[in-house]
């Protein structure tokens, strides 16, 4: 007998038939895949979905940013969120039989925020390709466009897309959101203004 990992290996007896040593080899087989359902378990008990994780918790964490008008915006005399995105995961929590904690949330850091599991799910994140190699997103619960913002008196010297695209035009954006993105691929010639929400591109425009 010779004993491998304890798996107690049979392998000269020249009077065993050849039955004998099929059996000895399934006997082996079983052994072994015993040791490696063995070594797998931590791995399968570990496979816990994020769903399970909400579920089992019975707390949905969504971040939000509270500064953006209808959707979400946080009332500072109460701290208490209100929109149509806080109504959204209100329901959202209601139908999974949770409860629901906001969790302060940042444009510039929306996505990180869920890759790096400080809250579950968040809320009007435009899809962009990018953001989809990191993030799941639901199916789209809203659409919104972009357009370019420029003062009246300007609208006529800003009349195309292309009119926008020159050095002496300086676009203003929020950090870290899909329009800065957009910005950088439509206007690459123009000056670029990120202002860190909760401060709005569009008071720049209205500033001159
Ligand atoms: S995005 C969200 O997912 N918006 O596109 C942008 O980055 C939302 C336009 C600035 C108001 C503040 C809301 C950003």
């Amino acid at each position: 007998m010779l004993n491998i990992f304890g798996l107690g290996l049979r392998i000269v007896r020249q009077d065993y038939s050849l039955n004998y040593y099929i059996y000895q080899l399934l006997l082996t087989m079983k052994k072994i895949l015993f040791v490696v359902l063995f070594a797998l378990l931590p791995f399968s008990l570990n496979a816990e979905s994020n769903l399970d994780k909400i579920l089992s918790s019975g707390v949905l964490k969504v971040g939000t940013t509270g500064d953006w008008d209808p959707m979400t915006m946080k009332d500072p005399s109460t701290n208490k969120y209100k929109g149509f995105d806080i109504d959204v995961m209100n329901e959202l929590a209601k139908d999974m039989g949770v409860k629901v904690e906001f969790v302060p949330a940042e444009w510039k850091t929306i996505v990180s925020g869920i890759t790096s599991a400080r809250y579950d799910i968040s809320t009007s994140v435009t899809k962009t390709p990018k953001r989809a190699e990191v993030a799941g997103f639901t199916d789209t619960y809203y659409k919104y466009g972009t357009v370019p913002l420029v003062l009246k008196k300007n609208l006529k010297k800003f009349s195309t897309w292309d009119s926008l695209n020159s050095p002496s035009v300086t676009i203003a954006t929020t950090l870290g959101t899909s329009q800065e993105e957009k910005a950088k691929e439509f206007f690459p010639k123009s000056k670029l203004n990120s202002v860190e929400a909760p401060a709005r591109d569009f008071q720049e425009v209205l500033a001159g």
